[in-house]
C-alpha cells in the first residue's frame, strides 16, 4: 500500500476509545495530510512509503489542542498582578477601570502587525510543546473594527505558523466605556452589527460570551447566543466561573460545544450539559492565578459522563499561561484529574470542544496527521513534570 510517510517503532497513545488507547509496537502511516493507518505493527498493511521515520520506541500522541485561549491581545497586566499581590481583588481592579478594559485600550491602540508580533512568542511557546491546533478568541476590541482586527490577526497566525487556528468571536466579553451603564445597547450592537460583520468576512468559527456578574447577565447572554444560532454559528460560554448564574444550563440549552471554567456549576447545569453533549472545559491556570478556592464539580461531571477538556485560557488578566503541559499538571494537582483524563482533555475532548472530533484529537485512520513525539518513559510523565518540555518532534498535517 502506497503512503507518503511512515513512523515505525512507536508506542502510541492513540486516545481512541475511553482511555489512552495504548499500542505498544505501533505504526502510523500518512498520505497527504491524513492518517491512513495507526495501530499495531503486526496488523499493518505492507506499506511502500516515500519517507520513513524510526521513533526508537518513543511515545506518540495526537498533536495537542488548546481549545480556549485569548492569545491575541495588546499589552500585559503585570502591574495589576502587583496590585493583587498587595491585596486588591480581580473584581476590585475591574471595577476601577482596569482588568479587561485596560487590555481593551492596549489592543485598540495596537495595529495588526503589532498584535501578530506580540502573539507569536506565546503561540511559539505552545507549539514548542507539541500543540497543533489552537482556539483564539476576540474580546479585547469591544468595537466592530477592533474585534475584526483581532480575528484577522488570529487567522494570520495560522498562516505564519504551521498550526491549525480556530477563531471565536467574544464581542460580549465586557461592556466597553462607550456603553457604560447600558449593557443592553452594547449587546444590541454585538448582535446586530459586530457579529454579523465579522461573520460576513468568514472570521468566526464560533461565538462565546462572558456570562458573569462582571460580564453579561444570562438574559443578555441569551440574546447573543440566539444571534449566533440565527447565523448558524456554534456557541460556547464562559460560565459559572466566579458565581452561579446558571451558565452551564444556558449553554446546554443552546447546544453549546462547551461551557468553560465551571467552578460554580450546579447539579442542574451538569445534568443539562450531559444531555446536550456539551464539553466541560476546565481552566486550571485561571483557578490558580486568581487563587480560586472553589473547585469545579469534578466528581459529579465524571459521574454524569460529561466529557472534560483542559485548556490554558491564555489571557493577560487571569491566566498568563502558555503551557498545556503545565495546564495538565495543574488539572491533576489542583482538580485531581487522572492522567488519562488530563491527556484526553488536551486531545480527544479538546477536539470535541471545538466541534472537530471527526477531524483531530485521536490517532485514527481518516484523521488529520497531527502528531507529537515525546521523550518520556510512560504517559504519566507528560502530566507529572513542571516546567520541563520532553517534546522530541511535532508533525502537522503529515509534515
Ligand atoms: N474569563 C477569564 O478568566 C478571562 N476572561 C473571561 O471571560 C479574563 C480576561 C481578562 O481579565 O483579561
Ligand atoms: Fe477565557
Amino acid at each position: 500500500m502506497q503512503c507518503d510517510r511512515i513512523w515505525r517503532d512507536a508506542r502510541l497513545m492513540s486516545m481512541v476509545g475511553r482511555d489512552l488507547g495504548i499500542v505498544e509496537d505501533g505504526v502510523i502511516a500518512s498520505r497527504g495530510d491524513r492518517i491512513v493507518y495507526a495501530g499495531p505493527a503486526s496488523d499493518a498493511p505492507d506499506f511502500d512509503a516515500v519517507e520513513e521515520t524510526r521513533c526508537d520506541g518513543r511515545w506518540v500522541t495526537p498533536g495537542l489542542i488548546d481549545c480556549h485561549t485569548h492569545l491575541v491581545h495588546g499589552g500585559d497586566r503585570s502591574h495589576e498582578f502587583q496590585l493583587r499581590l498587595q491585596g486588591a481583588s480581580y473584581e476590585d481592579i475591574a471595577h476601577a477601570g482596569g482588568g479587561i478594559a485596560s487590555t481593551m485600550r492596549a489592543t485598540r491602540e495596537a495595529g495588526e502587525d503589532a498584535l501578530v508580533a506580540t502573539a507569536l512568542p506565546r503561540l511559539d511557546a505552545l507549539i514548542g510543546e507539541g500543540l497543533t491546533t489552537v482556539e483564539i478568541k476576540s474580546g479585547y476590541g469591544l468595537e466592530r473594527d477592533a474585534e475584526i482586527r483581532m480575528l484577522r490577526v488570529a487567522r494570520r497566525l495560522g498562516r505564519e505558523r504551521r498550526v491549525g487556528v480556530v477563531t471565536t468571536f467574544l464581542g460580549a466579553h465586557a461592556v466597553p466605556p462607550e456603553y457604560a451603564g447600558d449593557a443592553g445597547a452594547y449587546v444590541a450592537a454585538v448582535c446586530d452589527d459586530m457579529l454579523p460583520a465579522a461573520a460576513a468576512e468568514g472570521l468566526v468559527d464560533a461565538v462565546d460570551v462572558f456570562c458573569e456578574g462582571i460580564g453579561f447577565s444570562p438574559a443578555h447572554t441569551e440574546r447573543v447566543l440566539a444571534a449566533a444560532a440565527a447565523l448558524g454559528l456554534p456557541v460556547k460560554l464562559h460560565a459559572d466561573q466566579l458565581s452561579n448564574l446558571g451558565g452551564g444550563a444556558l449553554a446546554a440549552r443552546y447546544g453549546a460545544l462547551s461551557a468553560d471554567h465551571l467552578e460554580y456549576l450546579d447539579d442542574a447545569g451538569i445534568a443539562a450539559m450531559a444531555r446536550a453533549g456539551t464539553v466541560a472545559t476546565l481552566l486550571p491556570g485561571a483557578f490558580y492565578f486568581v487563587r480560586e478556592t472553589r473547585l469545579p464539580p469534578i466528581a459529579a461531571l465524571r459521574a454524569a459522563g460529561v466529557p472534560i477538556a483542559i485548556a490554558t485560557d491564555c489571557n493577560p488578566g487571569t491566566s498568563p499561561l502558555t503551557s498545556l503541559l503545565l495546564a495538565m499538571n495543574m488539572a491533576a494537582t489542583l482538580f485531581r484529574l487522572t492522567v488519562d483524563e488530563c491527556l484526553a482533555g488536551v486531545t480527544r475532548n479538546a477536539a470535541r470542544a471545538l466541534g472537530l472530533a471527526g477531524e483531530i484529537g485521536t490517532l485514527d485512520a481518516g484523521k488529520r496527521c497531527d502528531l507529537a513525539v515525546w521523550n518520556v518513559e510512560r504517559p504519566a510523565e507528560l502530566v507529572y513534570r513542571m516546567g520541563f518540555n520532553p517534546l522530541h518532534a511535532r508533525v502537522w498535517k503529515g509534515q
